[in-house]
């Protein structure tokens, strides 16, 4: 393992000094900014509310003067609204779901998609992978970024990738097995839920298993889920970070240092904001994350406010990166659920339920996590009439909210129709959700 701790896959961007990096950061943003003005209509208006023009942009430290973006703007501009280049030029788009249940997407020219493997190849790397590597993808290989995120990566450092995708969780045992898999990327939770049936199945991963390693991500996770799963499956477990809007995977990765996650800054430059006034803090306060993308091409990001809540930490690492780290996500400032890696609103199952004239405006959601996967039960109020219909007439109206849930927010869930007034009311906010989970 020692030979491996420190391996880096492009030293010159990752070790750069702070000041070398702000310069490049500098240009870059200079040149994506006038891109972003000059063929993108929605910034340039928003740009020009702000009384900024690129001219105005001369340092990374002008981005202040920069609009936020938000998850509704890609909504609102759906499909094409944000590309910056023509169609022809774009080769890829990868999504997630949004907020109305309408998913959002994201388009890559072919250096936007080599930038992104290029992130994914550091972020192997940093979990000590290289090319005598076996990596299993177990992220969904999809329009999910997880799956194609982690392809990629392994690709790039030469590794032989095995591209399982999702689920089949006795065939991804047999595979990694059979195969002499040494490095796992799928959901921490996933990685928990692999590790225990790989126990109950009476294997031993130390004896017959060659598993070495595991980039895991896309949902939050604590120290203790790190110690479970290193312990279950005897690795070592990586976070890794990153969303939709500004690449997929590879945004942020952790070393085997384990210390934060660092940010592929040459790509991307990242700030913490106090989410209430939107005024930047400086290193080591929590705040939203917001990202802004230097080098993109095909669908830009300007000051994208994630909201997940993290630190930064711009001290260099044991490693020799001298890129920012971001701490664990300790949160979030709105409302999103991660639900087996799904991203979902409450707000989505509401305008579900309030289009159903059986049953009242009053639901819960309770989360749970059982045998290592997300679980959501959706409890909802049927009306004081409808309450006294035949228990098949009740039946037809949960199969309809569960088909509903399913085909906007893309998840199975439990539904249960409970009596009127039985959920509790709250003087204050209503308390939709109730998450269960132990992270
Ligand atoms: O989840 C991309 C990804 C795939 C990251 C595989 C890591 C591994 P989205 O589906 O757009 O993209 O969801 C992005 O997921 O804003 C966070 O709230 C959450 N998230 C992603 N990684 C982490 C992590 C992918 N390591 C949203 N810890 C983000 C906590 C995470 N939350």
């Amino acid at each position: 393992m020692s030979t491996r701790k420190h391996l880096i896959y492009n030293p010159v961007m990752e070790c750069m000094s702070r000041d070398e990096r702000a310069a490049l950061q500098g240009e870059r943003l200079v040149r994506t900014v006038r891109h972003e003005y000059e063929n993108v209509p929605m910034y340039r208006e928003r740009m020009k509310a702000k009384g900024v023009t690129p001219d105005d942009i001369r340092t990374i430290e002008d981005i202040v003067k920069l609009p936020f973006m938000e998850k509704t703007d890609l909504r609102d501009q759906w499909p094409y609204g944000l590309f910056a280049v023509p169609k022809r030029e774009i080769v890829r788009v990868q999504g997630s779901s949004g907020t109305t249940g309408h998913p959002i997407i994201s388009g890559y020219t072919r250096d936007d998609v080599d930038a992104w493997s290029e992130m994914m190849a550091r972020t192997l790397t940093g979990a000590g992978a290289t090319a005598e590597d076996i990596v299993q993808v177990a992220y969904g290989l999809g329009l999910f970024t997880g799956g194609f995120g982690a392809y990629q990566g392994a690709d790039k450092i030469g590794a032989m990738v095995v591209p399982m995708s999702s689920g089949n969780t006795q065939r991804q045992i047999m595979m990694m097995r059979e195969l002499g898999v040494t490095v796992i990327c799928c959901t921490p939770s996933y990685a928990t839920f692999l590790g225990e049936t790989i126990r109950d199945m009476g294997l031993d991963p130390k004896k017959d298993l060659k598993l070495r390693a595991g980039c895991f991500g896309a949902e939050p996770w604590t120290e203790a889920m790190r110690v479970r799963i290193e312990e279950l499956l005897g690795i070592d477990a990586c976070d890794i970070y990153g969303l939709t809007e500004i690449c997929g995977p590879g945004a942020s990765f952790e070393c085997l240092e384990k210390q934060g996650m660092h940010i592929n800054e040459d790509y991307l430059y990242a700030e913490i904001i106090d989410p209430v006034t939107g005024e930047q803090l400086p290193y080591g306060q929590s705040g939203e994350l917001v990202f802004t993308t230097i080098t993109k091409q095909g669908m830009p990001m300007m000051r994208y406010r994630t909201h997940d809540i993290c630190t930064l930490d711009p001290t260099p690492c044991g490693c020799g990166r001298t890129t920012t780290r971001m701490t664990r996500i300790t949160g979030r400032t709105d409302d999103m659920l991660i639900i087996r890696g799904v991203n979902v609103f409450p707000s989505q199952i509401e305008s579900i339920l309030v289009r159903v004239p059986e049953v009242a405006p009053f639901y819960q959601l309770i989360v749970d996590r059982v045998n290592s996967a997300d679980t959501m039960e959706v409890q909802v109020e049927m009306t004081e009439g409808f309450a006294a219909s035949a228990p098949e007439s009740i039946e037809t109206v949960r199969k309809y909210i569960y088909e509903q849930i399913r085909s906007v927010v893309g998840i199975g869930t439990t539904v249960k129709l409970v009596a009127p007034k039985t959920i509790t009311r709250s003087e204050g906010k209503a308390k939709r959700v109730i998450d269960n989970r132990k992270l």
